[in-house]
Order: structure tokens, then sequence, then C-alpha cells
């Protein structure tokens, strides 16, 4: 029998290791995983922490997916794609810096709620890095109990955030 597809939106963040390029590996590394299709993905963001204010700026992105894993197994395979980034997340300050983020913000049409894996993410309706890139690959798409991204975005602006640019070299 077919396997039958979903739509996932990922959430990707970094602000230690050079955060810009940790997260366009990362977005290479989405667009491989086993049973999965990357459909689309944003451009780079800088955002301010939310959090500590003693830590570097971030860099965010969105990545939207066709996957056929059930959201559990793509939940392994986003930490394992951070496990790859050397993230530890035994030895992390609570909402201190990280090498990579990988976020699974909304899993179809799916709300469920556990110990592991709450979805449509419990906090993506209120944060600026997750809103931003992501109405920039859906606008119109509506999130359960919150409207639509492109309605959240505009009423939400921190942390602050811009569209991130190359640093120029040489
Ligand atoms: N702040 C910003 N701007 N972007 C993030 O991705 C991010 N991720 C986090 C915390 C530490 C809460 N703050 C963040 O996990």
């Amino acid at each position: 029998m077919a396997a039958v597809s979903a739509t996932a939106y990922i959430g990707i963040g970094s602000n230690l290791d050079d955060p810009a390029a940790q997260v366009a590996r990362a977005l290479v590394e989405l667009a491989a995983l086993p049973q999965t299709r990357m459909l689309g993905r944003s451009r780079l963001y800088l955002s301010r922490p939310l959090g500590p204010q003693d830590q570097p700026d971030f860099v965010n992105a969105a990545a939207k997916l066709d996957t056929d894993l059930v959201p559990l197994a793509l939940l392994r395979e986003l930490q394992a794609v951070e496990a790859r980034h050397g993230r530890d997340r035994e030895r992390e300050r609570h909402w201190g810096p990280r090498c990579l983020d990988l976020d699974l913000l909304i899993y179809g049409e799916l709300q469920m709620q556990t110990a592991e894996l709450t979805l449509p993410h419990p906090r993506l309706h209120e944060r600026s890095f997750v809103l931003y890139p992501l109405a920039e690959l859906a606008p119109e798409l509506v999130i359960p109990g919150h409207g639509s991204v492109q309605a959240l975005r505009d009423g939400c602006r921190l942390p602050a955030i811009e569209l991130y640019e190359e640093p120029v070299s040489g």
C-alpha cells in the first residue's frame, strides 16, 4: 500500500559556529531525509535572541516538506540532524545559544499533545523568527486556533527580525 504523505513545516535556527552555514547545511540535509521531499524553503532571516540577551543573534529559516514519515519518525530524523551538527541538549543552557535547532512546527492538519511532541508547535504563533519565514513559504496557512500565518506575522514584531544579508567578503 502506498504511504499517505503529509505536508510538514520545519523551523530552523542557529546562533553558534557560523549560523548561516549551519542553516544552509541543514536545508540540504532536510531535502535528503528518507521518504521525504523538499517542497520549498524560505530565505534566511537574522533575529535578536528571544531569551537571555547575552548570546549572539540567530539566523532563522523555514522549510516545507512532503513526507511519508509519521510525526515521531520525522522528529527523530530532525534530532539526528541536530546531533550531527554537534547539538547536545543535555549540556545546553535553557533558552541559551545553540548550533542548530530544528522544530517540527506543523504536520498536515494534525493536532496532538504528548510529552515528546506537540502539534502545531505550541509557541509558533507568537514568535517572529518562526512566523516571518513561515509566512514567506505559506502565507495562507492557518494555524488551528490562531488564524492565518500572514496575519499572525503582521501582528508580531518581537524579537526584532530582518532579512539576513550575506557578509561581503574580500
Ligand atoms: N531566538 C531567536 N531569535 N531565534 C531562535 O531560533 C531562537 N531559538 C531558541 C531561543 C533560545 C528560545 N531563542 C531564539 O530556542
